[in-house]
C-alpha cells in the first residue's frame, strides 16, 4: 500500500507525469471517479485504473452501479478459479506457481486475495506480497488483496465485482484465493468455475473436509506439502471420501492432485487438472448454468440490500408506523403488515406496481 493508502499494484506502480516529453499529464485516476474514464483506461490495461475500479467496488462506493453498468458488457470472459484451504496450507505459493504456468501458456492472469480477517484497507496481505513477488514486474498479472469484512454480504458482495473489473482489464483467469474459515470457503466456491481444495499431510484435514461441507464445493483436491510425511495417507483418506460419495452418471468425480508448491512440483497437474474441469463445464453446460447461478446470487444480495436500506428508510416514516400501530392494536396481522409494506415499497420502486419485469 502506498502511503496515501491507496493500494497500488506490486511493482507496477508507475509515475504519473510525462512532462520531460512535454506530453500533458493523464488526468489522476487516484481520487478519480469519472468510471468512463477510469473503465476506458483499465481496459487499456492501466494498472492503476484498475486499482481504482477495485477500490471503490470494496469500499461499496456509491459510483457501484455506474461500474457495474460500463462493465456488464464483459461478464463472463475469464476463467473463475477459487483456491480454498486452512490457513498456511500453501494457497499463495499454489497461486504464485499457477501464475507462472498461466502466463506461461500467455494467459493474462488476475489474483484476488480475499482476506477475511483484516478490515478494509485496500492493502495487500505482507505474506502474500512476499510470496506473490515473482510476478511484480510483469505487466500481464494484476495482484490485489481484498477484505470482506465489512461488507454486509462478506465475500459474495465484493468479490464478483472485483472479477468484472479483471474481466474488463482483459484477463484470461482470474485467481481467488480465501483462508477456509467459515463461510468462506463455501462463498467461494459460488463465484467460481473451479474450486481448488489445498490440504496438507497431518493436518487431519480430510476428516475436517467432510466435516466442513468442503466434499461438495470441491472440484480439484491438491495435497501440498507432499514432500512431508503423510502425504500418502492424506492422498488415501481423500480418495476414499470422494468413493463413498454418491455421484450420478456423468457428474464430475473430484481429482486428487499431490503438489510441492514451495518447489514448483505438481503445478502441471493442478493445471491440467483445472483444465480438465474446464472441459467438462463447457461439455455439460454447467459453466453457463455455474455463471447463472452466480448471477442469480449477485442480483439477489444487491437487491436484499436495496430492500433493507429501503425499509430502514421507511422506519422513522410514517407508512412502517402507520403499520405498526395498525398491528399493535391488533386490528392488522404482522404478516399482512408486513405484505402491504413490500407491495408498497415495489410499487415506489418501479412505478409498475404490477410486478412485470422490463426486459432490457
Ligand atoms: N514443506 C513445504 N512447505 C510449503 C509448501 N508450500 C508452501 N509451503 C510453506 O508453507 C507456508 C505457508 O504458505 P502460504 O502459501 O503462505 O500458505 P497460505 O495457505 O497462502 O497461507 P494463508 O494465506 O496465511 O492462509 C510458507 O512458509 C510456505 O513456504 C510445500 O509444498 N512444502
Ligand atoms: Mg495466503
Amino acid at each position: 500500500m502506498s502511503q496515501t493508502g491507496e493500494p497500488s499494484w506490486w511493482g507496477t506502480k508507475g509515475t504519473m507525469t510525462d512532462a520531460v516529453n512535454n506530453v500533458p499529464a493523464a488526468p489522476p485516476v487516484r481520487r478519480s471517479r469519472d468510471i468512463p474514464m477510469l473503465v476506458e483506461r483499465a481496459r487499456a490495461g492501466d494498472p492503476r485504473a484498475v486499482a481504482r475500479l477495485i477500490t471503490l467496488v470494496e469500499s461499496g462506493d456509491e459510483t457501484l452501479p455506474q461500474i457495474a453498468a460500463a462493465l456488464a458488457p464483459y461478464a463472463g470472459q475469464a476463467q473463475v478459479v477459487g483456491l480454498t484451504g486452512s490457513p498456511g496450507v500453501g494457497k499463495s505459493t499454489t497461486t504464485n506457481e499457477l501464475v507462472r504456468a498461466l502466463r506461461s501458456r500467455g494467459h493474462r492472469v488476475g489474483v484476488l486475495a480475499i482476506d477475511p480477517s483484516s478490515p478494509f484497507t485496500g492493502g495487500a496481505i505482507l505474506g502474500d506480497r512476499v510470496r506473490m513477488q515473482d510476478h511484480a514486474t510483469d505487466p500481464g498479472v494484476y495482484i490485489r488483496s481484498m477484505s470482506s469484512r465489512g461488507h454486509l454480504g462478506g465475500l459474495s458482495a465484493a468479490t464478483p465485482q472485483a472479477v468484472r473489473v479483471l474481466e474488463g482489464a482483459g484477463c484470461d483467469v482470474v485467481l481467488v484465493e480465501t483462508v477456509g474459515v467459515g463461510q468462506a470457503e463455501v462463498e467461494v466456491a459460488s463465484l467460481a468455475d473451479t474450486t481448488l481444495v489445498l490440504l496438507a499431510p497431518g493436518m487431519g484435514d480430510a476428516i475436517q473436509a467432510v466435516k466442513a461441507g468442503i466434499l461438495e464445493i470441491a472440484d480439484v483436491f491438491v495435497v501440498n506439502k507432499a514432500d512431508r510425511d503423510g502425504a500418502d495417507a492424506t492422498v488415501r483418506d481423500i480418495q476414499g471420501m470422494i468413493a463413498l460419495g454418491e455421484r450420478g452418471p456423468g457428474q464430475w468425480r473430484p481429482a486428487v492432485v499431490r503438489a510441492v508448491a514451495v518447489r514448483g512440483e505438481g503445478i502441471d497437474d493442478v493445471a491440467a487438472a483445472i483444465d480438465k474441469h474446464r472441459g467438462w463445464l463447457v461439455e455439460r453446460g454447467e459453466l453457463r448454468r455455474r455463471q447463472e447461478a452466480r448471477a442469480a446470487a449477485e442480483v439477489e444480495a444487491i437487491a436484499l440490500g436495496a430492500l433493507r436500506a429501503r425499509i430502514g428508510s421507511l422506519r422513522d416514516g410514517t407508512e412502517l408506523s402507520t403499520l405498526a400501530a395498525w398491528v399493535a392494536a391488533g386490528s392488522l396481522d404482522p404478516y399482512a403488515a408486513a405484505d402491504q409494506l413490500l407491495a408498497q415499497i415495489a410499487g415506489d420502486s418501479t412505478g409498475n406496481p404490477t410486478g412485470r419485469y422490463e426486459r432490457p
